[in-house]
C-alpha cells in the first residue's frame, strides 16, 4: 500500500483525509488507532507517530503528515485533486478548510465527544452548552453560503467541502439536525451521491466502544 492512515472512525477529522483517498481511489489504508485506550496520548505514539498526539496521520514511506488539512495540501501533490486548479481557488479552499479546523469541526468534535463518548455523571453542561451556541453560529454561516453555492469553494468537490462535511455524517445527537439546514442537507446530498461515498464507519474501523 502506498498510504497507511493512522486513525479511528469516531474522528471526523481522519474521515476527511480517508474519504480524500477513497475518492481519489488511492493504493491506502488504515492504522487503527485505540483511541479511546490512550493510544495517541502514549509516550509510543508522540515519539514514533505525532508529537502533537493526535489522528489523523498520514503516512507515505517514511513521510509522516499530521493536521488534516496539511494531509489534504499533500494529497493535492499526490493526486491533483481537492485544492483546485488555480492559485485563486486554492487560497479559497484553504480560507474554509481553516475555518472549518477552527469554528466548524474544531467545535462540532469536542461537541459530540463531551455528549456521547463520557459517561453521563461526567459530562460538563456548561461547557456543552457554550460549545452548542459555538455551532450554531459556525453552521449559519455555512448555511448561509451554501444558499446560492453548490460546493464550498470551487466548482467541484474540494478540501473545503471535505473539511466541512466530516462531523456532519455522524449519527450520535450532538445538536446538529440535518433537515434544520435545507442548503447544508442539499450539499451533503450532493457528496452521498459522489461517486463511492461512505459512511465514516463503513470506511474506518470503530475505537468505540474500547475493548
Ligand atoms: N486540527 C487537527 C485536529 C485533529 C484532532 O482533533 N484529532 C483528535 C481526534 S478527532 C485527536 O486526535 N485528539 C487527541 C486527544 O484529544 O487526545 C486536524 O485537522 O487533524
Amino acid at each position: 500500500m502506498q498510504f497507511q492512515l493512522h486513525s479511528f472512525a469516531e474522528s471526523g477529522h481522519s474521515y476527511k483525509v480517508a474519504l480524500a483517498l477513497h475518492f481519489a481511489k488511492a493504493d491506502w489504508e488504515q492504522v487503527f488507532i485505540d483511541f479511546f485506550r490512550g493510544e495517541t496520548r502514549s509516550e509510543a505514539y508522540k515519539k514514533e507517530i505525532n508529537s502533537m498526539a493526535e489522528v489523523p496521520v498520514l503516512q507515505d514511506g517514511d513521510k509522516k503528515i499530521s493536521q488534516s488539512g496539511a494531509i489534504l495540501d499533500y494529497l493535492h501533490g499526490k493526486t491533483g485533486h481537492y485544492f483546485g486548479t488555480n492559485e485563486e481557488e486554492r487560497v479559497e479552499i484553504l480560507r474554509w478548510v481553516l475555518w472549518d479546523n477552527s469554528r466548524l469541526s474544531g467545535s462540532l468534535g469536542p461537541t459530540r465527544f463531551l455528549m456521547n463518548f463520557i459517561s453521563e455523571d461526567k459530562r460538563p453542561f456548561e461547557v456543552i452548552d457554550y460549545l452548542q451556541k459555538r455551532n450554531n453560529a459556525a453552521l449559519a454561516v455555512l448555511e448561509n453560503h451554501l444558499a446560492d453555492q453548490k460546493w464550498i469553494a470551487a466548482d467541484q468537490l474540494s478540501a473545503a467541502d471535505l473539511s466541512c462535511c466530516s462531523y456532519l455524517f455522524y449519527p450520535e445527537d450532538f445538536g446538529f439536525n440535518r433537515k434544520s439546514y435545507p442548503n447544508i442537507d442539499r450539499w451533503l446530498s450532493y457528496i452521498e451521491a459522489y461517486e463511492n461515498w461512505k459512511h465514516p464507519y463503513d470506511l474506518l474501523k470503530r475505537a468505540y466502544p474500547p475493548k
